[in-house]
C-alpha cells in the first residue's frame, strides 16, 4: 500500500474510510459510484478476448469483477493489512470459497469445535461428502494440535472469540505450529473485525469475515469477505469463488462502504456498551455464568490489551440461564426493545438462543463438545443508549421473580 491515499501506517480508523485505492471518478464523486451492472461493453473484439485471457486490463461481467466490489475489496485490506481480498455474496460464501480452494479429497483439516454452526455443518456434512476429513479440537488446549495433526493435514481453522460463547484462542502458537507443519492458516474475524484484532499479525493465512455483521453495521446486507495475500486471493478469485459463482453484489458493496465509514467509532461504543451489559449480567442472581472475554481469567488477561492480540473484549456475550431453557425463553420473550433475531454486529441489540437457532445444525454430541447448553442466551449489544438497553432486560428478567 504505498500510494499518496493508501497509507498503511494511517490508523485502523482512517483506513476504513480511505484504505484502498482513491475513488477516481471522472465527475469528482467523492463517494464511489456504484456500478449496478451486470456487464461491461468490449471498445472492440480483440480488446474483449484479450480481457478473458488476461493480457488486458478491464472489467468483463460482474461475477469476475466489479469496481464497486473491487473498492471495498481494496478498503478491506488495507484495513486487516492483508495484501488483497476476495469479496462474497455471504459470510458462509468466503467461508467456503476460502477453505475449498485450498483443499481435495484425501485432505484433513482441523478446526476449531466451537465454530459458528453452518460452518461446522460444511465442514462436517459436506467436505466428508467430498472426501475431506475433519477433525474438531479444543484448540485453546495447548497439546490438542498436535495430537490432530496427520501426514494428510492441510489446513486449520479456528474463530476467536468463537460463536457463540466467546472461548479464545492465542493465535500467535497456532500460527507458528501452522508454519512448522506448512498448513493454511484460516481465522474468522467476524466477531473482533480489523480494529480489534488482526489475525495476519499472528501467522494467519486467510482471514475471513461474515460482512453481514460489523463491517457492514447496519443490518441490510448480507455478505463476506477474505483478505489474504494476493496469490492466495487470486487462486481463491480465480477457483472456488468464480466458478460456485458466490460473489457480492454491487449494491452490498457500496452499503458495506458506507457502513465501514462508521466502522472505528461504532466498535467504540458496541464495546462500551457491551461492558456494562456484561457487568449487570454477571450481577443477576438468575445467571448462572456470563461468556464475555473481559471476564475470561486465563486467557482474557494475557490477550486483550493495547498491544496485544486484542484491543478490546467486542460486543457479543452469552450466558447460561440457572433456570436453563424455560428461564431463557421466558426472558426472550419478554424483552421489548431488543430483538429477537439471530446475526450480531448491528445498531440494534439483538438476543437468541444457540442450541435451539445458530448452533441448530450441529448434533447434540457436537453442541455438548463445544459447550452449548439447553440455557445458554447470546446477545449482541447494540447502539442503543446504554440505560435502555439495561432498563428493557430489567423488566425482562423481572418476570422470573
Ligand atoms: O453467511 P453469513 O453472512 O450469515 O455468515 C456466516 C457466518 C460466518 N462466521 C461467523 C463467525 C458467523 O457468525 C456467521 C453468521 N452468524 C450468524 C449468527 O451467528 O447470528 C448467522 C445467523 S443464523
Amino acid at each position: 500500500m504505498s500510494s499518496k491515499h493508501s497509507n498503511s501506517a494511517w490508523h485502523a480508523a482512517t483506513l476504513s474510510i480511505h484504505g484502498g485505492e482513491p475513488v477516481n471518478d471522472p465527475q469528482g464523486a467523492l463517494v464511489a459510484p456504484m456500478y449496478q451492472t451486470s456487464t461491461f461493453v468490449f471498445p472492440s473484439a480483440e480488446i474483449g478476448g484479450g480481457r478473458f485471457a488476461g493480457e488486458l486490463p478491464g472489467y468483463i461481467y460482474s461475477r469476475l469483477g466489479n469496481p464497486t466490489v473491487r473498492q471495498l475489496e481494496q478498503r478491506v485490506a488495507a484495513l486487516e493489512g492483508m495484501e488483497d481480498a476476495a469479496a462474497s455474496a455471504t459470510g458462509m460464501g468466503a467461508v467456503a470459497a476460502t477453505t475449498m480452494a485450498f483443499l481435495a479429497a484425501g485432505d484433513h483439516v482441523i478446526a476449531s469445535d466451537c465454530i459458528y454452526g453452518c460452518s461446522h455443518a460444511l465442514f462436517s456434512h459436506l467436505f466428508t461428502r467430498f472426501g475431506i476429513q475433519v477433525t474438531f479440537i479444543d484448540m485453546a488446549a495447548p497439546q490438542a494440535l498436535e495430537n490432530a495433526l496427520q501426514a494428510n493435514t492441510k489446513m486449520v481453522f479456528l474463530e476467536t472469540p468463537a460463536n457463540p460463547h466467546l472461548k479464545l484462542i492465542d493465535l500467535a502458537p497456532v500460527g507458528k505450529f501452522c508454519a512448522q507443519h506448512g498448513l493454511k492458516f484460516i481465522v474468522d474475524n467476524t466477531f473482533m473485525t480489523p480494529l480489534l484484532q488482526r489475525p495476519g499479525e499472528y501467522g494467519c493465512h486467510l482471514v475471513v469475515h461474515s460482512a453481514t455483521k460489523y463491517l457492514n453495521g447496519h443490518g441490510d446486507v448480507v455478505a463476506g469477505i477474505v483478505t489474504g495475500s494476493a496469490e492466495d486471493i487470486e487462486l481463491i478469485k480465480l477457483t472456488t469463488l468464480k466458478d460456485m459463482g458466490a460473489t457480492m453484489s454491487p449494491h452490498d458493496a457500496w452499503l458495506i462502504l458506507r457502513g465501514l465509514k462508521t466502522l472505528a467509532l461504532r466498535m467504540e461504543r458496541h464495546c462500551e456498551n457491551a461492558k456494562v451489559v456484561a457487568n449487570w449480567l454477571q450481577a443477576h442472581k438468575a445467571v448462572e455464568r456470563v461468556y464475555f472475554p473481559g471476564f475470561d481469567t486465563t486467557l482474557g488477561q494475557t490477550l486483550i490489551g493495547p498491544d496485544k492480540q486484542m484491543k478490546d473484549s467486542g460486543a457479543v456475550i452469552a450466558f447460561d440461564m440457572k433456570g436453563g431453557y424455560q428461564d431463557a425463553v421466558k426472558i426472550l420473550n419478554q424483552l421489548q426493545m431488543i430483538r429477537l433475531a439471530v446475526s450480531l454486529g448491528d445498531a440494534e441489540t439483538l438476543i437468541q438462543h444457540p442450541a435451539s437457532m445458530t448452533h441448530s445444525p450441529l448434533s447434540p454430541e457436537a453442541r455438548a463438545q463445544a459447550g452449548i447448553g439447553e440455557g445458554l442466551v447470546r446477545l449482541s449489544v447494540g447502539l442503543e443508549h446504554i440505560d435502555d438497553i439495561i432498563a428493557d432486560l430489567e423488566q425482562a428478567f423481572g418476570v422470573l421473580n
